[in-house]
């Protein structure tokens, strides 16, 4: 039942809005960089290869299967900056040094739904807003490899943890070509998370919030469709 409402969910997304999404494939850059410690681990993508002309959106998803790195606020993926560039550089350093494309807006274009805590738990993930379902980019610092490379309060800074399975999507201030592109990412402590498997790219923006409204929207096509002879039943005129 589940798996039939999802793909006519996919349907419906398909016939008003045709959208390309294409995975990633990630090298690891030697060495490591970020704040001090110093600790994160940089991957590069080249983004040429991903068959999308103009790229509007990015998502990154946690996939450590709950393995590698510390539990808590720290689960999961520890994402310390995310650039775009048309230079190809080849060391975690010289990717800390490159000035990215000014295309991100952390604060408002970024979507986050948090995965979940390893015990024993905190009361939200790390680098998260107040309610823990937002970026608080004031600590995440998305545009800088900057991140401690500790899990020590006081201390942690510059990175969010996406929690097990968290998803972050970010759409860009305006299209970009693809032609000679490269994505970077860095993973604070280098430990053993994953994410590279799961970043894909779109030429697609993703729905900024509410995710209440994309429901309903969702629940009225579903009852536009199913329940249309309903409407006039009631018996109440
Ligand atoms: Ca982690
Ligand atoms: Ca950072
Ligand atoms: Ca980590």
């Amino acid at each position: 039942m589940k798996r039939l409402l999802l793909v006519t969910i996919a349907s419906f997304g398909l016939a008003s809005c045709p959208a390309i999404a294409a995975p990633v494939a990630f090298v690891e850059l030697p060495g490591v960089t970020g704040g001090a410690p110093l600790g994160t681990g940089v991957f590069r993508a080249d983004l040429s290869s991903v068959g999308i002309a103009n790229l509007l959106s990015i998502t990154i998803a946690d996939n450590s299967a709950a393995l590698g790195g510390s539990p808590g606020q720290f689960s999961g993926f520890d994402l310390d900056a995310i650039k775009l560039s048309y230079t190809a550089v080849a060391t975690a350093a010289q990717a800390s040094a490159l000035v990215g494309l000014n295309v991100f807006d952390f604060v408002n274009e970024v979507i986050f739904t948090p995965g979940a805590q390893r015990a024993p738990m905190d009361a939200k993930l790390f680098g998260t807003g107040p309610m823990g379902n937002t970026v608080d980019n004031a600590v995440a610092t998305l545009g800088d490899f900057d991140a401690n490379s500790t899990t020590i309060i006081p201390g942690a800074f510059g990175f969010i943890s996406l929690g097990d399975n968290g998803v972050l999507s970010l759409n860009l201030t305006a299209p970009i070509s693809t032609d000679g592109l490269y994505l970077y990412i860095g993973e604070v402590g280098n430990n053993g998370e994953v994410a590279a498997g799961s970043i894909t790219v779109s030429d697609t923006r993703v729905q900024v919030p509410d995710t209440s409204s994309t429901m309903t929207l969702v629940a009225l096509a579903l009852a536009g469709v199913c329940g249309m002879r309903r409407i006039r039943r009631p018996g109440k005129a």
